[in-house]
């Protein structure tokens, strides 16, 4: 049975509720992130031995070794194309090359972009600069990065498409309903600015799987 390390309302509930759409029991152990709870169990010792980078989402029960410990899968973006690809089933993958290669495409743009550089600028800011007399400018650089990339995300929205990945709901779309969420976190009107987001936003948690995930973890999207 897999086990998902996780963090209420972080990135890891991407994986959560793909866990929970595929139907299979899975387990779950909290590893709070700073901030999140009043947690530090990213940096936790006992958390780093088992995934030095220090982060969630991981999922134990995947055989190989790169980026924890034995059989512990990391890097969200890898996670969900393992249980899309471990459970064809469920039809989380368009499955054919091209569509594959473009929820890939979200996944790591929304990876790199969007969480590592915005949201690491606008949370994080010391990951970029030393001094915290510069926080405040790493800060505003990351709204505005933010703001574009909303705008791009809005602008493929609205071209009529019924999910993130045209023809069926994907593993994109959750991915792109914690960023829908984290953006009210930092004080965006998402409903207001980005209208095709908010629709698309509000099938996805019209899904089972996504309002119980979201029960679970304590979080309000609408
Ligand atoms: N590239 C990683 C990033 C994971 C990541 O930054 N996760 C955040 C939660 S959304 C985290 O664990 N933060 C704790 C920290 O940065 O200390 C992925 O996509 O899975």
């Amino acid at each position: 049975m897999h086990r998902l390390y996780y963090s209420p309302g972080a990135c890891s509930m991407a994986a959560h509720i793909v866990l929970d759409e595929i139907g299979e029991p899975y387990e779950l152990e909290l590893v709070s992130s700073r901030g999140v709870l009043g947690g530090e169990g990213t940096t936790s010792a006992a958390w780093l031995a088992r995934n030095p980078k220090g982060r969630v989402p991981a999922l134990s029960g995947v055989p190989g070794r790169i980026g924890g410990t034995d059989d512990l899968l990391t890097e969200l973006h890898a996670i969900l194309v393992y249980l899309a690809r471990t459970h064809p089933a469920a039809r989380l993958l368009p499955g054919d090359p091209a569509g594959d290669a473009r929820a890939m495409e979200w996944m790591n743009w929304l990876a790199s972009n969007v969480h590592a550089m915005s949201y690491g600028q606008i949370w994080r800011a010391n990951r970029f600069v030393v001094e915290e007399r510069d926080f405040a400018a790493v800060q505003a650089k990351g709204r505005q990065n933010l703001r574009e990339q909303h705008a791009y995300i809005e602008s493929l929205l609205a071209d009529g498409r019924d999910w993130a990945v045209p023809g069926g709901y994907s593993v994109v779309d959750p991915y792109l309903l914690v960023l829908y969420q984290w953006g009210g976190r930092v004080g965006l009107d998402m409903h207001a600015s980005y209208p095709a987001w908010t629709a698309l936003m509000r099938r996805v948690v019209a899904r089972p799987a996504v309002a119980r995930v979201l029960a679970a973890e304590g979080i309000t999207v609408f």
